[in-house]
């Protein structure tokens, strides 16, 4: 992608508003563009890595044999009148009629509409397990969103939805779908610490979060310093131990000793949910059962917040320069700095390596702008691709052009050969 035909409208001020890095990065960076409190559109950098977000989330989902369905971002209210939730959900819930004065509301999460689905299609025990999820836009009337689409209004979520024969084969499913939530965490190379939480709104017995320490999240949690050692914090079952808990959290009934826990504030990215029979029961979504007669399958609903991440990622990995994408959701890998365009031996050879990194798949945004030097490379900080490939006439002199690493800042002489080679690694 050449960067003078892209869509990237980078600030040198972010607006007063924003107060925490992801959000100030993120409107700097031309990421996102507020439309409305709490509701924000995806510019084509942010976009990217929004899907590159969903492609290793589906990765994983489908890995554990999760179905992936697109359910509509509007139901009717009927549905929740038949779980009872219709009264309790209260004024995040956006609702509105059609011309016909038909009741309907702007999802802000599935349980019914996806037990609807069940119910018409699934008549015996022996079509379980299923899973089914979606990645798709919610909409929660938010008392106080904050930090941009950290929390929004309207936001992307991946919503999943388990139904089982029962209560054991129901935990097995939560565990399998907690063991591919610290998989996708981690492939974005974030540090996921789950928790034991309370299951509000959606209800049940069995709930954890999944939290990313940052000093700007929201949530304050308790956790065992094990969980950051990598070698144990691979052992998904440790994790699940180690867990500890919320604000509500005693220190003198923890189970993790006091030398090894720690406090600190998180980011809640993810959130699971096992409630039994809550809405098979109220929906009257009863299959045959082994034994000849109905029974009510037990259900979990999983969530990941999608646009979320966006900003967890940021908190996670950014300098006073700017953004540090992890290479996995990177929106490219390479940046191609043309340093000195308005020259034509400059421009050539620029366009030359473009030529070829592209050809050999590499995803590079190429900077071939007529623009003064000093603008280009703090653009090429600011939005934090995880190469930068320089070109500058001296260097082409010398028969080399500069690789440079935006995390540690290493700068490589290497000749466009050894550029190829280089990036070329898997
Ligand atoms: N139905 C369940 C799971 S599918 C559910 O709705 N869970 S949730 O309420 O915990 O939301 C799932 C995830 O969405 C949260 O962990 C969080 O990462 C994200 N999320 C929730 N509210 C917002 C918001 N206002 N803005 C951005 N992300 C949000």
């Amino acid at each position: 992608m050449r960067l003078s035909a892209y869509f990237l409208p980078t600030l040198k001020e972010a607006p007063a508003e924003a107060t925490i890095a992801s959000h100030r990065l993120m409107l700097r960076a031309g990421l996102i563009v507020q439309t409305a409190s709490g509701i924000y559109s995806w510019l084509p950098l942010g976009l990217n890595v929004l899907s590159k977000i969903t492609r290793i989330i589906e990765e994983e989902q489908e890995a554990i044999g999760a179905n992936k369905i697109l359910m509509t971002t509007i139901q009717p209210v009927e549905l929740w009148r038949e779980s009872g939730r219709d009264n309790s959900y209260g004024e995040e819930m956006l609702r509105f009629k059609d011309r016909r004065g038909h009741e309907l509301l702007y999802s802000p999460t599935n349980e019914e509409q996806v037990t609807d689905i069940f119910r018409r299609f699934v008549k015996s025990y022996r079509q379980l397990p299923q899973m089914l999820f979606q990645v798709h836009w919610k909409f929660r009337d938010e008392m106080r969103p904050r930090f941009g689409i950290m929390r929004g209004r309207e936001f992307l979520m991946k919503d999943g939805y388990s139904f089982d024969l029962d209560l054991e084969s129901a935990k097995k499913t939560y565990k399998k779908i907690f063991d591919a939530y610290l998989t996708t965490f981690r492939r974005m190379g974030l540090v996921p610490i789950p928790v034991r939480a309370d299951s509000g709104a959606i209800g049940g017995d069995m709930s954890h979060e999944f939290q990313i320490l940052a000093e700007t999240g929201e949530s304050v949690l308790f956790y065992d310093a094990l969980l950051l050692e990598p070698s144990l914090a691979s052992a998904a079952e440790r994790a699940a131990a180690y867990a500890v808990s919320q604000e509500k959290h005693n220190p003198y009934t923890c189970s993790v000793p006091p030398n090894r826990l720690r406090q600190s504030r998180g980011i809640e990215v993810g959130h699971v949910f096992y409630f039994g029979t809550k809405y098979t029961r109220a929906m009257n979504a009863s299959i045959m059962g082994p034994e000849g007669t109905p029974i009510y399958p037990e259900m979990g609903s999983y969530g990941i917040g999608v646009t979320r991440l966006v900003g967890a990622i940021i908190e996670a990995s950014h300098d006073e320069k700017g953004i540090v994408w992890p290479e996995a959701v990177a929106p490219f890998r390479v940046g191609l700095v043309s340093l000195h365009a308005e020259e034509a031996a400059c421009a050539e050879a620029s366009t030359d390596l473009y030529t070829k990194l592209s050809n050999a798949g590499i995803e590079v945004l190429y900077d071939d702008r007529e623009e003064r030097m000093g603008v280009k490379l703090s653009d090429m900080d600011l939005i934090g691709l995880p190469w930068q490939v320089l070109v500058g006439p001296k260097k082409l002199a010398a028969g080399v052009v500069e690789l440079k690493n935006r995390k540690t800042g290493e700068v490589q002489e290497l000749s466009q050969e050894g550029v190829l080679n280089f990036l070329g690694r898997p």
